[in-house]
């Protein structure tokens, strides 16, 4: 199975990756974290961009607050794909990194999830995956019945309750 390549601008962003790492772990899926800023360290973010492929990856989440621009720097250096995550800062409740991140030009797409989603970009990533493993777009089928039965069982129970 390819890999994920995680990569954060900062480690002020490790809560938001910690939930994308938390879904990869529940479904065994290879990972490698990075933190890689576009503007602090523009060079290694550029570096690991254009040699992912060769490493064995398949794709890229790239999570950046404020001038968000690594999901963009990233993508315009590699054509595997690149799931932006926007990071909510210190201001502007995460508007500022949600436009930065989403607003690509054409040609260089990012797939942007919500304002700290690290959650959806981790399955977001497993799908793009599982366009060519079926074991694993099987253990995806799994999760979303086991989540629409929660789901459900809440029903149940606020049916009961009022
Ligand atoms: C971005 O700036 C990072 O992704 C982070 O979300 C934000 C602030 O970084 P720190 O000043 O906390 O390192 O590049």
């Amino acid at each position: 199975m390819k890999k994920i390549g995680i990569i954060m601008g900062s480690d002020s962003d490790l809560p938001i990756i910690q939930k994308a790492v938390d879904v990869l772990k529940s479904f065994g899926a290879p990972y490698e974290v990075h933190i890689y800023s576009a503007h602090r360290t523009p060079v290694e973010a550029r570096d690991f961009a254009l040699s992912a492929r060769d490493n064995g990856f398949g794709v890229l989440i790239a999570a950046a607050g404020m001038a968000a621009h690594l999901a963009g720097a990233i993508a315009a250096n590699t054509t595997l794909p690149v799931i932006g995550i926007p990071c909510k800062g210190p201001v502007l409740d995460g508007l500022d990194a949600l436009l930065s991140t989403v607003q690509m030009p054409t040609g260089i797409p990012v797939a942007t999830v919500a304002v700290n989603g690290g959650a959806n970009a981790a399955l977001l990533a497993l799908q793009i995956l599982a366009v060519s493993d079926a074991d694993l777009a099987a253990k995806l089928d799994a999760k979303r019945a086991n989540d629409a039965a929660a789901v459900l069982a809440k029903d149940a129970a606020v049916m009961e309750k009022l």
